[in-house]
């Protein structure tokens, strides 16, 4: 494991809490050296254990304690620290915060990315929001933009979120389903609150089933606060787009990963770090004066409502590279407490209730889970500005504060520390006049016209995807009232969405709407809209056995790795394959130790020996005919075309020599040094697509 330091002011501080067991000797924990650990003390060789065992009952007690509540949602993750820097300081017009700023700095960062209602050990891949929530270790203190992979949410108002979140969670009785949210009292809860409906298509959307944490993007989801010098307030919105572009993968495909590699987008971040392609995503913002703050159809307070992209674009200002991999997993990712309300001079709340609740959440939900007011202090969490309270003692109390005074005011500790006179946090001046009131605002009741423009604005496979999802996860419903009344609610955005989803789970449509929405859609919405061009960390396998045109795959590997692309070389076994042409070369992994699933690509190459094998190979023709299912880029040279063909795969394999390339599907029939450089470029060109849509997959059998 190459943990490079990085030499930043917060990897500096974080060395100093680090520790390393090499040439070490075994002790206890107050330092005694150890010689026996595998033998309790005991009266006798076959006798009771003694109590006066320090070393067993230490060890024992310490192992009986090394569990943390999880987080109550988001419980799985994974994370890994990087540096943010703005393009320049133009943002200073609205913020003092030095972080957005100041392009000199660069800022240290912990991203902890997430699935929501799984427990710790659930599987990476399942339908649900991600969590992206970023710690900004700022010289003006920590700033938390503890954001999602969508931008919108459930529910308008925080009091409601201990319901969302019973719902969603596997089942009192029985604690089923882990991960998912189909069952009955998800269900039952969305179908309930027509708030949730524009977010529950964003997770019935492909949103749900990111590719990689490196491919999705980042919202902060609320209407924020810019402040600037002169107290001036700018709302905005946050957004963090990846550099490699927003890619999902599909059902079928999640359902296969979450058993055959549960780990999936936990281990695709640290291998991409691991292998020097560093994650990297640039941080947008959406600026509204506060003028305009009524110039909207929705409100800008409602987190369940976008500003659409083409109405208030997004303006870029800076840069997030992930590129270091935390030392230790429950030290750094799992002890990291995000808080909404850590904040920096320059940001401020709006009167987001969700947001409002929010604030209060995170730092109460740290004290259960991190055990006490001290958490602040774990390496992880310890900003790199300088910290100094009145606040002291408290379970795990880290710090020796010296001196008389833990007060303010003091004289005895001669007045400090003392009140800052300029780089103070300054809470917005904001006039509230109200009654007290229990009541959502009026401006919060129409539920339906953006998750309408979302349905607009899909293209015709992500909204078949949309349908699937809705058909997948209703048929998992046994309440057929609840099936009914979801389709109701589906029909108030669009008939057609309603009568697709209601055919797939024995429900009869409702008749169309009387009040058919708008014709609206937002461009921004649809991934496919992304521009696609990177083949950059994307897999390819490549099927191969004795006597595999050994030289016609090194030209595919060199050509895609000087792209950036992983190639990997699986055989039915592990380990160097005589070549037909060229030299021997190594299967990197045996094939019935990995899937089709696990990789963007497949390439079956020349070798009539090793197609003869393959052909017999159950793994390696169903490899093919799934990637194939999955609308994956599929190439074949020279006799790799017959392999093609028993796998069911027959685009373009009439053709000759010259690079064919039809539905995803590469061919040529030369080999060796004679296959053409096209090839590689067709392929790439394929790749770079990540999925071929035109193909339609349905009746293949994989
Ligand atoms: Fe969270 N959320 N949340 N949430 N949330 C937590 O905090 C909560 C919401 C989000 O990697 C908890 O430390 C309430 C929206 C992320 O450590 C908890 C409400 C968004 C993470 C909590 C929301 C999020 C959390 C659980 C409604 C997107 C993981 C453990 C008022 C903008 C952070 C913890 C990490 C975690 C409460 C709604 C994102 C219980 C009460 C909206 C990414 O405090």
């Amino acid at each position: 494991m190459a943990n490079s330091r990085t030499g930043d002011a917060k990897d500096e501080q974080l060395e100093r809490a680090r520790v390393d067991q090499d040439g070490t000797l075994l002790t206890t924990q107050q330092g005694v050296r150890v010689d026996h650990t595998d033998d309790s003390l005991t009266a006798g060789a076959r006798g009771p254990t003694l109590l006066e065992d320090f070393h067993a009952r230490e060890k024992i007690t310490h192992f009986d304690h090394e569990r943390i509540p999880e987080r109550v949602v988001h419980a799985r993750g994974a994370g890994a620290y990087g540096r943010f820097r703005p393009y320049d300081s133009s943002l200073a017009e609205h913020t003092t915060a030095e972080f957005l700023t100041n392009p000199d700095e660069e800022i240290p960062v912990f991203v902890r990315f997430s699935t929501v209602a799984g427990s710790r050990g659930s599987a990476d891949t399942v339908r649900d929001v991600r969590g992206f929530a970023t710690k900004f270790y700022t010289r003006q203190g920590n700033y938390d933009l503890v954001g999602n992979n969508m931008p919108v949410f459930f529910i308008q108002d925080g009091i409601k979120f201990p319901d969302f979140v019973h719902a969603v969670k596997p089942e009192p009785p029985n604690e089923i389903p882990q991960a998912q949210s189909a069952h009955d009292t998800f269900w039952d809860f969305v179908s309930l609150q027509p708030e949730s409906l524009h977010m529950v298509m964003w997770l019935m959307s492909d949103r749900a089933l990111p590719r990689s944490y490196r491919m999705m993007q980042g919202f902060g989801v609320h209407t924020f606060r810019l402040v600037n010098a002169d107290g001036r307030g700018t709302f905005v919105k946050f957004h963090w787009k990846p550099v490699l572009g927003t890619h999902s993968l599909v059902w079928d495909e999640t359902q296969k990963i979450a058993g055959k590699d549960p780990d999936f987008n936990r281990r695709d971040l640290w291998d991409s770090i691991e292998a020097g392609q560093y994650p990297e995503y640039e941080l947008g913002v959406q600026l509204v004066d506060e003028a305009d703050e009524f110039a909207f159809d929705f409100d800008l307070l409602d987190p369940t409502k976008i500003i659409p992209e083409e109405r208030v674009p997004v303006r870029p200002v800076g840069r997030m590279v992930l590129d270091r991999n935390p030392d230790n997993f429950f030290a750094e990712t799992e002890q990291i407490a995000f808080h909404t309300a850590n904040v920096v001079p320059g940001i401020d709340f709006t009167n987001d209730p969700l947001l409002q609740t929010r604030n209060f959440s995170y730092l109460d939900t740290q004290l259960i889970r991190l055990g006490g007011p001290n958490f602040a202090q774990l390496p992880v969490n310890r900003p790199i500005a300088p910290v100094h309270t009145n606040q002291r003692d408290g379970y795990g109390q880290q710090d020796i504060h010296r001196g008389q005074s833990s007060y303010f005011k003091n004289s005895v500790g001669g007045g400090c520390p003392a009140l800052a006179e300029s780089g103070a946090f300054r809470h917005y001046t904001e006039r509230v006049d109200g009654q007290k009131i229990r009541e959502r605002s009026a401006s919060f009741t129409d539920h339906y016209s953006q998750a309408r423009l979302f349905w607009n604005s899909m293209s015709d496979v992500e909204a078949e995807h949309i349908v699937a999802a809705y058909r997948f996860e209703l048929g998992k419903v046994v309440d057929k009232e609840i099936r009914a009344r979801t389709v109701t609610q589906l029909n108030h955005v669009d008939h057609d969405l309603a009568r697709r989803a209601a055919e797939g789970v024995g429900v009869t449509a409702p008749a169309p709407d009387g009040e058919q929405g708008h014709q609206r859609s937002s461009p921004a919405l649809s991934q496919l809209n992304a521009p696609m061009h990177k083949i950059e960390t994307r897999k390819i396998a490549v099927l191969a056995a004795d006597g595999v045109d050994a030289t016609g795959v090194r030209r595919l590997i060199d050509a895609l790795r000087d792209q950036g692309a992983i190639v990997e070389v699986l055989a039915p076994t592990e380990g160097e394959l005589s070549a037909g042409h060229g030299e021997p070369i190594t299967a990197d992994r045996a094939i019935n130790t990995m899937a089709s699933v696990l990789y963007d690509a497949v390439v079956a190459p020349c070798g009539p020996d090793s197609v003869a094998t393959l052909a017999t190979d159950g793994y390696a023709v169903h490899f093919l005919a799934e990637a194939y299912k999955h609308a994956k880029p599929v190439a074949g040279f020279g006799s790799g075309l017959e392999l093609l063909r028993k796998a069911g795969i027959t685009d373009n394999l009439a053709g000759g020599p010259e690079v064919r390339t039809d539905n995803g599907v590469v061919t040529s029939t030369a080999a060796e040094n004679s296959l053409p450089e096209d090839f590689f470029a067709a392929f790439a060109g394929q790749l770079a697509q990540h999925r071929i849509w035109s193909r339609r997959t349905e009746s293949v059998a994989a």
